[in-house]
């Protein structure tokens, strides 16, 4: 069969098409997908985020349509899958939030992967190249992570592969994807993640990792994206992989709790084996907003000595910080912003409380009458989804935007670059850029958020 992978965008608030042209990194669930089909059939792919998707050539050439989604995508994804359908296209879906809403997903959809489609891609085209269908397709245990497909990282969806073999500027701005781990076994009651892997959580072998590491830096590949949500969740096993990292020199930036901080054998590593940045979910400075989505772990009152150490190592932070949760108050906001600054924070992401279908949160927050929206294109971190608890929705936005706003204001920028840290000043230079072309994006669309992450 001829197969079509489509990573759909998502709409924008005027229903256009949000599109970006440079991207500093890329998923990899396409070509993922494509490396573990089985050779008989043929794959192609479109990342509607960078690329124009050839509706007609689609609709001409592939027999079987598969989409992926994230967030606010799944709209997009839903219309797409209609449409290809009404035209006689046979339609998979798979992903995150698929997996969490699968029979939801089966109404727009042939068949529908929940979880990993290791164990189950092969089976299922089986089906459909027979006219069968079993609907929805779960595997019945977790991949090991081991042996896995090779992906060829040239078609990296949102890699410009010209400008990476001729522009020292873009090599320096690319981070090639890779994963070492998947799951997380926290229990942050809003997060799709915990939810999608049941709390599980895996590491790939480490000498399987590194080799792969290996093969890509043959390409040209020195900096690196871990695609882990949490890949110290085992820190022996991090350790291990860590340890071996350090000798193949690269510079790597992933997500991490900010447990991290907390023990100083994996820190050491961390910083020696090249890690440059750390998107961290602090998500609140306030206990009883963590308490109340189970995240009591984060411990707010150690945040600012556990910032000091990662600085200290030289590790830029992206904070990921939530505003309007259960022990919020309109102080939250300034105390917030307040924060940010004081610890020098580089980067920010703001979110509104965003109940994923499937979580517990948005299970807790349908039954309290709570949700505000069942739009999905709308779920996307900065719009009001849920009725907060000790403000009004409005002053939530409100709030929200103060924060963003002022945030990436000069005045705050420069506040937390001046002076600049001792260590991997060419990191820090980046994110003071990264700020200014926030500044410059708000500057222009004042009703604006951060529209992808
Ligand atoms: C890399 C990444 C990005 C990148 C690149 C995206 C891209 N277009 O390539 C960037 C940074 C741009 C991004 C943006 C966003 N992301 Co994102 N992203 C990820 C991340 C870290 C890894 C995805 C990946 O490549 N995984 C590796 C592959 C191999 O695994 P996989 O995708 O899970 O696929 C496996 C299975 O799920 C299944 N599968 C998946 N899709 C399909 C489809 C078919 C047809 C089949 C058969 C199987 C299948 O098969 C694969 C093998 O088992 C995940 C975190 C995560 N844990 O998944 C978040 C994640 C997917 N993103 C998420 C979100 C919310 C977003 C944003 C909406 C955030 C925002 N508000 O801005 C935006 C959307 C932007 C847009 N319009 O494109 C959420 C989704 C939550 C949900 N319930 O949907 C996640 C889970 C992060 C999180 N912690 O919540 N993202
Ligand atoms: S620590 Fe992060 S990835 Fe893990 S459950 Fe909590 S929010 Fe999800």
């Amino acid at each position: 069969m001829r197969i079509h992978l489509i990573s759909p965008t998502h709409y924008l608030h005027d229903g256009s098409l949000h599109k970006t042209t440079r991207y500093w990194t890329s998923g990899i669930t396409l070509p993922y997908l494509k490396a573990l089909t089985p050779p008989e059939h043929s794959v192609t792919f479109t990342d509607e985020l960078m690329q124009e998707l050839d509706v007609g050539r689609v609709e001409r050439e592939a027999d079987v349509v598969g989409l992926t989604a994230m967030g606010p995508q799944i709209r997009r994804a839903y219309d797409l899958a209609d449409h290809f359908r009404a035209r006689g296209k046979r339609v998979v879906l798979g992903g995150t939030w698929v997996t969490l809403t699968a029979e939801e997903s089966l109404r727009h959809a042939d068949a529908v992967v929940a979880g990993e489609a290791e164990y189950v891609w092969e089976d299922l085209l089986g089906d459909l190249a027979g006219g069968r269908s079993r609907g929805i397709y779960r595997a019945g245990r977790w991949h090991d992570l081991t042996d896995l497909p090779m992906i060829d990282y040239w078609s990296l969806p949102l890699l410009k592969a010209d400008a990476f073999r001729s522009s020292w500027l873009y090599r320096k701005y690319f981070f090639w994807p890779i994963f070492f781990s998947r799951g997380c076994p926290h229990p942050c009651e809003y997060c799709a993640v915990q939810t999608y892997y049941d709390r599980t959580f895996r590491t790939r072998p480490t000498d399987e990792f590194i080799d792969e590491i290996r093969r890509m830096k043959a390409i040209g590949a020195s900096r690196f994206l871990f695609l882990d949500d949490n890949p110290i969740a085992h820190p022996e096993k991090a350790k291990e992989m860590l340890a071996a990292l350090v000798r193949e020199r690269i510079q790597w930036v992933s997500q991490a709790t900010i447990n991290v901080a907390r023990d100083p054998e994996l820190l050491d590593l961390v910083a020696r084996s090249g890690c440059r940045v750390l998107s961290i979910g602090f998500e609140s400075l306030s206990e009883a907003s963590l308490a109340s989505v189970s995240k009591q772990f984060n411990r707010p009152s150690r945040f600012a000595e556990d910032i000091a150490k990662l600085r200290a190592k030289g590790i830029q932070l992206i904070a990921l910080v939530m505003v309007g949760l259960d022990g919020d108050s309109l102080e939250t906001f300034p105390a917030t912003l307040r924060w940010l600054d004081e610890n020098k924070i580089s980067f920010l992401k703001l979110f509104t409380p965003a109940p994923y279908p499937g979580t517990k949160f948005h299970r807790d927050m349908a039954a309290a009458g709570r949700l505000l929206s069942d739009d999905w294109g709308a779920y996307d971190y900065g719009s009001p989804n849920v009725r907060p608890l000790n403000m009004t929705a409005d002053q939530m936005i409100d709030g929200f935007k103060t924060v963003y706003s002022g945030f990436y204001s000069v005045r705050s920028m420069l506040r937390r670059f001046v002076p600049p840290p001792r260590r991997n000043l060419l990191e820090a230079a980046a994110m003071l850029v990264a700020n200014a072309k926030v500044n410059g994006y708000l500057r222009r669309n004042p009703d604006a958020w951060g529209t992808i992450s």
